[in-house]
């Protein structure tokens, strides 16, 4: 199939799962075109049949906020006629899902009748969909799409709740390349950060409030008196100084290290032993995906679709959103049992193995082909 994929090019899950989806089905064999404004963060090398178009909007002084939108649903009627894609599958559904909408009607006046598959990945919906100033274009865009996926169960119900949606959702879980993400030996690495065998404690994230940094480091703060250990955290956005100046008044700098985006993200992992992942809201939860895939135990929040990824008392602890003293318990817990914890992040592969790549990624392929057949007997 000749498979169109847009999405935003950044560290967020959305971007990532489209970028490995993107690179999955070009190994399977599938051209497969990237459209948007920046090269994807996990697009970094050569593939004979990975193909990336770069969106840019003209200036002029007439706009302060240039129209991305347009030249979006510009760039796509080109490379859809011109390239003859099969597909467009559009992750985000804010703008994308609008933008695929407008696109399909330029090409239906051209005569070609695009199927459009849109990917709801969780604040989509959750935080800015729901927003009365998205809300209308986002639930007629939901409607509009050929077919529609979630990244979870709850995502879809929570969908289903917001909008009156009048198609039926599928759910299509989030994957794991498990040839990136498992547990490899870094001892080197990991002495170079715990030089006295401390216990390592991971978070990563986009620091945005959704993902209540601040518990992480409140729940160090209580296990680091406890067990000799270092936090590491991973990522950047709005909520970065704040956490910073929390580390600083717990007088917690020596132990905690703000390493910012990293790319190598599975080398941190290897060397982890908790995740930790306390979110405000959560469609599923990608990070904690590739923790487990590395043999981390996850310590979570029970928001959204967290608990089909984690399951308590197995692959790690969920406690309520906000329960700090009982997330630091459950840390303190794993992380003083070597052998309960070795078990766990065993437990945690074996649950991750759930969402191989090489089991989700079929799943799309037939869903395409599903929607193409759909959107082709509609013509005849
Ligand atoms: O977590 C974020 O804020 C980023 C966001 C995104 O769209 O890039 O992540 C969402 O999509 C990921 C991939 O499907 C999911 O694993 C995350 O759980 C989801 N985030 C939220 O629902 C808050």
């Amino acid at each position: 199939m000749k498979i169109g994929i847009v999405c935003y090019p950044t560290f967020g899950g959305s971007g990532v799962v489209a970028t490995e989806l993107g690179l999955g089905l070009a190994d399977r064999g599938h051209d497969v075109h990237f459209i948007t404004y920046k090269r994807p963060v996990r697009l970094t090398s050569f593939h004979t049949n990975v193909y990336f178009h770069e969106v840019t909007s003209m200036e002029y002084p007439l706009f302060e906020y240039a129209p991305y939108e347009t030249s979006l649903a510009a760039k796509l009627v080109d490379v859809i006629r011109f390239e003859k894609l099969d597909i467009l599958h559009v992750h985000y559904a804010i703008p994308h899902a609008a933008v695929a909408f407008m696109t399909k009607q330029i090409l239906k006046a051209k005569g070609i009748d695009i199927p459009v598959v849109t990917t709801l990945h969780g604040t989509d919906i959750t935080l800015v969909g729901s927003d009365s100033s998205f809300a209308s274009v986002a639930e007629f865009s939901i409607n509009e799409s050929d077919g529609v996926t979630a990244v979870s169960e709850q995502l879809k119900q929570e969908t289903l709740d917001t909008f009156k949606i009048n198609r039926d959702i599928r759910v299509i879980y989030n994957f794991i390349d498990f040839n990136r993400f498992r547990k490899t030996n870094k001892d080197h690495f990991r002495k170079a950060i715990a030089p006295e065998g401390e216990k390592i404690l991971v978070h990563i994230s986009n620091f945005r409030k959704v993902k209540r940094v601040q518990d992480v480091i409140n729940i160090f703060a209580q296990v680091a008196p406890k067990i000799q250990s270092k936090l590491l955290l991973i990522g950047d956005g709005p909520e970065r100084n704040y956490m910073e100046d929390l580390c600083r008044s717990y007088k917690l700098c020596g132990e905690i290290r703000f390493l910012g985006k990293q790319e190598a993200v599975e080398e941190l992992l290897a060397i982890s032993d908790l995740f930790i992942l306390p979110s405000e809201n959560e469609s599923f939860g990608l990070a904690a995906l590739e923790a487990m895939a590395c043999e981390v135990p996850v310590i979570s929040s029970n928001a959204g679709g967290i608990p089909e990824v984690n399951i308590d008392g197995v692959t790690g602890y969920m406690c309520d959103i906000g329960d700090v003293d009982g997330m630091a318990q459950r840390c303190v817990e794993l992380l003083e049992d070597e052998e309960k914890l070795r078990k766990f992040g065993k437990n945690a592969y074996q649950q991750a193995k759930r969402f191989d790549i090489e089991a989700i990624l079929p799943q799309y392929e037939s869903y395409y082909r599903e929607i193409i057949e759909r959107v082709k007997k509609r013509k005849d």
